[in-house]
């Protein structure tokens, strides 16, 4: 990573689906030595702690499409205000979390710097539904299309601006599980997308050497990284929410890493959905911690 300062940003929060346990995600990755790992690379690493949430943890049902939407909405904006002060500084932003709703405000602090940012969501699902669209109301399962301006009038317009990113600067990889609605938006909008079949077919060298030039194509001024730990197939991060079997390896998870770390364009990275009441003995925390290594350019040998 060209940034030899990374600033860590603990997001606890699991408005965005409907199981418990997704707020200890940041624990569970300090737990696994996230701050030791990226140290020794070489980092000068600095510890932001946990974004605040003052709500109470007794979840109140809204809307039954748009579930703890004011909690969502205080959580997006103090994020978003957390990012702008660590791009202040001119440190890489390292965002743990939480369920993926929170990169509903990791977007929007980050669209306050970048102005064509690229976006890699490494995901088994879309997270493209709107409150029309989405069969559960849960969120966490609305982040992209939120982020390109589409949904919830209140979600969209966070910090007073949108859209945030464009459709066509979004890479997903690992997609095997997407909803009628989301089908037709990455249709619409023509969106790139390396479902399961392309990474079998393709593998995964291609995937991510297709995926660096046509970011570049689109003179992107920056890139984040958006991992869901559940693109991983659950053999390897059971601690996961929403689990769909027939996911991405282990090692092709490492081969991406490193790949994106070469290329030398990621701008701010975040690993998120790790729920160490659903995992096995921190697996899954362990697993983005080892994949974070590869990511900042740790050598096997
Ligand atoms: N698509 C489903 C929904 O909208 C599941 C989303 N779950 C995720 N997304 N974990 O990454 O509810
Ligand atoms: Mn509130
Ligand atoms: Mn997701
Ligand atoms: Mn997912």
């Amino acid at each position: 990573m060209k940034n030899n300062k990374i600033s860590i940003i603990g997001v606890p929060s699991d408005y965005g689906q409907h199981r418990r346990g997704v707020d200890m995600g940041p624990s569970a990755i300090r737990y696994a030595g996230v701050v030791e790992r990226l140290d020794r690379i070489g980092y000068e690493v600095l510890d932001e702690g946990d974004i605040l949430l003052k709500h109470d943890k007794v979840k109140k049902v809204q809307d039954e499409q748009l579930k703890n939407l004011d909690e969502v909405i205080e959580v997006s904006s103090q994020l978003s205000d957390k990012i702008q002060d660590v791009l202040g500084k001119g440190r890489f932003p390292l965002i743990l979390g939480g369920d993926h709703s929170i990169a509903i405000g990791t977007l929007t602090g980050l669209g306050t710097k970048y102005k064509n940012l690229g976006v890699i969501w490494y995901d088994a699902h879309a997270d493209l539904n709107t409150p029309e669209t989405s069969p559960s109301g849960n969120i966490h399962g609305m982040p992209l299309a939120v982020s390109c301006g589409l949904g919830d009038e209140r979600l969209v317009n966070i910090a007073g601006y949108a859209p945030k990113i464009k459709p066509e600067n979004i890479i997903i990889i690992g997609a095997r599980s997407v909803d009628p609605g989301e089908k037709e938006l990455i249709k619409k909008h023509g969106i790139k997308v390396y479902s399961m079949h392309e990474i079998d077919r393709m593998g995964m060298t291609k995937v991510i050497e297709e995926s660096i030039e046509y970011l570049k194509k689109r003179n992107v001024d920056g890139v984040h990284l958006s991992l869901d730990l559940d693109g991983l197939d659950p053999l390897y991060t059971p601690g996961v929410g929403t689990p769909v079997p027939g996911g991405i390896t282990y090692r092709e998870s490492h081969l991406a890493m490193e790949m994106l770390e070469e290329s030398g364009f990621i701008t701010s990275a975040e690993f998120v959905e790790v729920n160490p009441i659903l995992d096995e003995r921190n697996k899954t925390a362990e697993v983005a911690v080892a994949l974070m290594g590869s990511l900042f350019g740790e050598k096997l040998v």
